[in-house]
């Protein structure tokens, strides 16, 4: 440690000193609470049962059973006379606090009871589950379901509501918070940001702000008033169980799982006041409503520690509003090692050739680079002429977009978080801003719902040297107008003019200064992070501009050490800085091999390569086959290369982050696999006409994206017989053989409608689920969205003309609309309208979305398992071959290459196992098993000449293998389709290990 830092912590006694610890349970300990008046405490465990214990003796108090399975939540009721747990076993337990005794089951919830949050009443209380994906209001006196709160894409996993009973905050698996009224049970906001699971929420007393805790390693704050996000702290090594707000608002506790740390951050001034070493894995956290001490629950050492807190304070009722934000920062940064920064990402975007690239190396080298604009994307560091405050850092990354459309797909995946946009245009041509438009929309797309005129946007005029300005200055100022243009300027890369140092007296160029004084800082987002963390965060942007390709990670942390000689770090601290840059699209950790890509734009140049490949396919189907990516028979022109063997696995990595993305389909067929792209079908099809269309969205935003993911999950998780493919339709059918589909137009300037139609005999049911999963699908990525349900007279048979008034009647819970041409009444609430918004067609639909997202992760593990093979035989410089013995459950075979290098004939084969999860935990004795799905694979396994391995990945996403042979042929149960699974981790060092045992007997020649 740093001597400074050192220093630092003596001058700044412990907040939390450890009292005592609590033992008594015997499995995880998921959850805790405390009384109103601090003198007891709750505990809810994985053992089934739940304890209540004396804080000031230490005392287990009582044990109460009943529930059937793990409880993973428990509260307290505000006026301390119930207890309430929520179980896997699906209820919510109401227990009396005195007695001990079981009051009520509350039962309703379709899934496992992740959290509970009791109102102010004491009598009611809201719940959330996994498996509805649903949030409940009970009664506790009634024991019954008040309202049922619909609108999370994963499970539900915390709760939090507001100390005046009005509001309501959960977080969820869809990485999102919502933020809801009680009374309503209207969703007021989606909080969009983190990048992995949300497994914690918790709402401030006053309602104002809430702090989650993430599966990304972040604790993030939110000012629900604005709907943002205020700030990020990092630190954490791994995903983090359970936050919590100590009563006066002032600090967050954050459990760190794998680190083994509860983390105390200031939340005024961004700081991390104490890092608690843990000796267990803290997965749930609460403050004593005094303030006076905090109380953590462990995992599987099943401990409770109780700490002494000094200087927290109660509740307090009076917080200005004003807290939390940029503008104050009140009191001291108490500990120096860490550090507060504000990072606003700058995109240039524009049709293709306009100027992009020319413009950014002016800004960012001061020199005109003649650029080909088939160059794909590029991140810089960006110096502009900003007033830096010293709490608060700010930086600036300048992101150069490609322009063709082969990027639009994956161009999406790199707009979010933008701060400013630099839209350009060529000012030479008559009708300069037509493309512009989609990028306008685009742009809105990716940035959350939440920031209406977010991001800001500079027009610029690019290359003016080329000639004159042709378009009318009117013109421009009109469209300035119309799409909230913050300012204009007319440019040239070439010239300078305009966005040239040097030719302003080396003064920041005007373009520089438009971009400074634009960029919103006050409203972005600000990071606190571990002084460490960001010396590694800025040395490895500082190699992305080295071009180095994909980094093994014991490679990379070598090379921190050369860049940052005095710093003491180990190679966590760096895949922690990684995986953080990672949040932000600046490096891409893949999913195999232990390697790192530190600029992911290289992926996306082979991306667009495949796309380009799938359009031009000579049928004009929109698919290109798999194996012709992976042997480069497709035209890479334009495309960053790197050297074969790492092109190898980057190909590898680019398809499974498709499939991961549902950007497109991966296909079995006698031609091999194929990979699909929706967007790019050329085959034509007839626009269906009346009455077959059901219902129409109309929507802005990335059309290509949204019309790509709703048809390739649909593919997935439809459960249809057949599908079929055109430009810009898709067709599904049921077994029964009824069609449905859905077509999309460009109705407008980046605007788009998505029609639904059925065949005329297509079941009620079908039509149902059909509709309802294009509904939700198109509310989640699409923007301004507007539906048009159709109706048709069941008299004369007309379809009903005036759209608008359906909408408005519809909207006002009108019931009939008159027909146009013969005045009978036509009624708009018929049976599949009611049906629509039901609860067990949203659960049906959620099914449905959930299997698509099963089957596609499914297809991107299998790309996983190929390259992680490949990368670390690879690195052990032996040899790998897949092989296509499926039906023998045997994928792959390693052959050893003897110490002359040659190939030694010794060989062990592998099954690479990439369906559904294999691994479990079995209840009996706690250990791993895997289940044999093909019983004939444990014959053909034993009776192979040489030892067959399982290789799997595990939930913390570890890639393990073990050697089944040996334990086939001596197990007891023969019969038995369970193995005890006790894989290592499949490392280039474990592979040299078994070629080390293999090689030792005589190498056959
Ligand atoms: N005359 C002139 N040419 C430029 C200027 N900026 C870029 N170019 C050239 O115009 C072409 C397209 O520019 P580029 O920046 O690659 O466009 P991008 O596709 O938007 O990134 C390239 O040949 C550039 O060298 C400029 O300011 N003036
Ligand atoms: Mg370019």
């Amino acid at each position: 440690m740093h001597n400074m830092e050192q220093k630092k912590i003596e001058e700044n006694p412990p907040i939390a000193t450890l009292e005592r610890k609590l033992e008594g349970h015997t499995n995880f300990v998921g959850s805790v609470a405390v009384s109103p008046d601090s003198a007891w405490a709750v505990s809810g465990s994985d053992d089934n049962t739940i304890k209540t214990w004396d804080l000031e003796t230490g005392q287990c108090r009582a044990t109460l059973e009943g529930h059937k399975k793990e409880v993973r939540t428990v509260a307290i009721t505000p006026d301390g006379t119930r207890i309430i747990s929520g179980s896997w076993d699906k209820t919510i337990g109401v227990w009396d606090a005195e007695t001990g005794r079981s009051l009520v089951y509350l039962k309703g919830h379709k899934g496992y009871v992740k959290s509970v949050s009791v109102l102010p009443d004491s009598r009611r209380l809201l719940s959330c589950d996994s498996g509805d994906i649903t949030l409940k209001l009970w009664d506790m006196d009634s024991g019954n379901c008040i309202k049922t709160f619909k609108g999370h894409g994963g499970s539900v996993e915390s709760v939090s509501i507001s100390s005046d009973g009005q509001r309501a905050v959960s977080g969820s698996f869809d990485k999102t918070l919502k933020y809801w009224d009680l009374e309503t049970g209207q969703c007021l906001a989606t909080l969009e940001g983190h990048s992995g699971f949300v497994y914690s929420v918790q709402i401030t007393a006053d309602g104002r702000y809430a702090i989650s805790g993430s599966k990304d390693k972040t604790v993030k704050l939110w000012d629900l008033e604005s709907r943002t996000c205020r700030g990020t702290f990092e630190g954490h090594k791994n995903k983090i169980y359970s936050v919590a707000l100590s009563p006066d608002g002032k600090l967050a506790a954050s459990t760190g799982f794998q680190d083994k740390t509860v983390s105390l951050w200031d939340l005024i001034s961004g700081a991390c006041v104490q890092v608690i070493e843990v000796d267990a894995s803290p997965i749930s956290v609460i403050f004593s409503p005094d303030g006076k001490r905090l109380v953590v629950g462990t995992a599987s050492d099943a401990v409770i520690f109780v700490y002494r807190l000094t200087g927290v304070t109660g509740a307090v009722r009076d917080v200005t509003d004003q807290r939390y934000t940029n503008a104050k920062v009140v009191g001291a940064v108490r500990d120096v090692t860490y550090q507060r920064y504000t990072n606003a990402k700058v995109v240039l975007v524009g049709e293709s050739g306009v100027g992009k690239s020319g413009l950014a190396h002016r800004l960012i080298e001061d020199k005109f680079i003649p650029t080909d604009s088939t160059h794909g994307m590029n991140v810089w560091r960006l110096d502009l002429p900003i007033e830096e405050k010293k709490s608060l850092e700010r930086e600036t990354l300048l992101w150069d977009l490609a322009g063709q459309e082969d990027y639009r797909l994956i161009h999406q995946l790199f707009l979010n978080e933008t701060a400013l946009a630099l839209v350009l245009f060529n000012p030479q041509k008559n009708d300069p801003f037509a493309e512009t438009v989609d990028w306008l929309k685009a742009l809105g797309a990716a940035v959350t719902k939440n920031k209406p005129g977010q991001p800001i946007k500079l027009l610029v005029a690019a290359r003016t040297d080329v000639g004159s300005i042709t378009v009318s200055q009117k013109k421009i100022d009109r469209f300035l107008e119309e799409h909230g243009f913050a300012a204009y300027l007319p440019t040239s890369a070439k010239s300078g003019f305009n966005c040239s140092d040097s030719l302003n007296n080396n003064q920041p160029s005007s373009l520089k200064q438009a971009i400074a004084q634009h960029i919103p800082w006050p409203l972005l987002p600000w990071t606190s992070t571990p002084r460490l963390l960001r010396e590694l965060k800025n040395a490895v942007l500082a190699m992305k501009e080295e071009k180095l390709g994909l980094l093994g990670f014991p490679v990379l942390a070598q090379r921190l050490k050369q860049e940052l000689p005095k710093e003491v770090f180990g190679e966590d601290d760096v895949r922690t800085a990684v995986s953080l840059l990672a949040n932000h699209c600046l490096a891409m950790p893949l999913q195999f091999g232990d390697l790192v890509l530190l600029q992911p734009e290289i992926l996306n140049g082979y991306a667009s390569a495949v796309i380009r490949a799938a359009r031009s396919h000579t049928d004009e189907i929109g698919c290109v086959s798999q194996d012709d990516v992976f042997q480069r028979r497709i035209d890479m022109t334009g495309v960053t290369r790197l050297d074969r063997a790492e092109e190898d696995l980057l190909l590898r990595a680019m398809v499974q982050t498709l499939l991961d993305k549902s950007l497109c389909i991966a296909e079995d067929t006698d031609k091999g696999k194929q990979l699909i792209f929706p967007s790019q079908y050329r085959r034509e099809r007839d626009i269906p006409v009346h009455p077959e269309i059901f219902v129409s969205y109309t929507f802005t935003g990335e059309l290509a994206v949204v019309y790509t993911t709703l048809v390739v999950r649909l593919w997935y998780g439809g459960g249809y017989d057949n599908k079929e493919l055109w430009c810009n339709a898709a067709e599904f059918s049921t077994p029964g053989g009824k069609t449905m589909g859905l077509v999309m137009e460009r109705s407008g300037e980046g605007e788009g409608t998505i029609s639904v139609f059925f065949h005329h005999d297509a079941a009620e049911d079908s039509k149902v689920m059909f509709s309802e999963y294009v509904h939700r699908h198109l509310h989640k990525y699409g923007r301004e969205v507007r539906r048009d349900r159709r109706y048709v007279c069941g008299k004369c048979g007309n379809p009903v003309i005036d759209r608008d008034t359906v909408r408005k009647r519809l909207a006002a819970g009108r019931e009939f609309i008159y027909c146009q041409d013969c005045d009978a009444k036509i009624p708009l609430l018929d049976r599949i309208e009611q049906r629509l918004a039901s609860e067990p067609v949203a659960r049906r639909v959620a099914l449905m979305d959930e299997k698509a997202g099963l089957a596609l992760s499914s297809q991107a593990l299998e790309q996983i398992l190929d390259g992680h093979m490949m990368a670390i035989c690879g690195e052990a410089n032996q040899v790998f071959r897949l092989v296509s013995r499926f039906d023998y459950g045997i994928d792959g075979e390693i052959e050893f290459k003897d110490d002359q290098g040659n190939p030694s004939g010794k060989k062990i084969y592998v099954q690479l196992k990439s369906g559904g999860s294999h691994l479990r935990f079995r209840k009996r004795d706690n250990s791993l098993v895997f289940d044999v799905k093909n019983p004939r694979h444990l014959k053909y396994w034993q009776t192979q000449p040489v030892d067959v391995y399982l290789v799997i990945r595990d939930e913390e996403k570890v890639i393990r293998w073990m050697n089944v042979t040996p334990h086939l042929r001596t197990r007891q149960n023969k019969a038995s389709l369970q193995l005890l699974f006790t894989g290592e981790k499949l490392d280039a060092a474990a592979l040299l290990r078994v070629r080390e045992t293999l090689l030792q007997a005589p190498v056959k020649i």
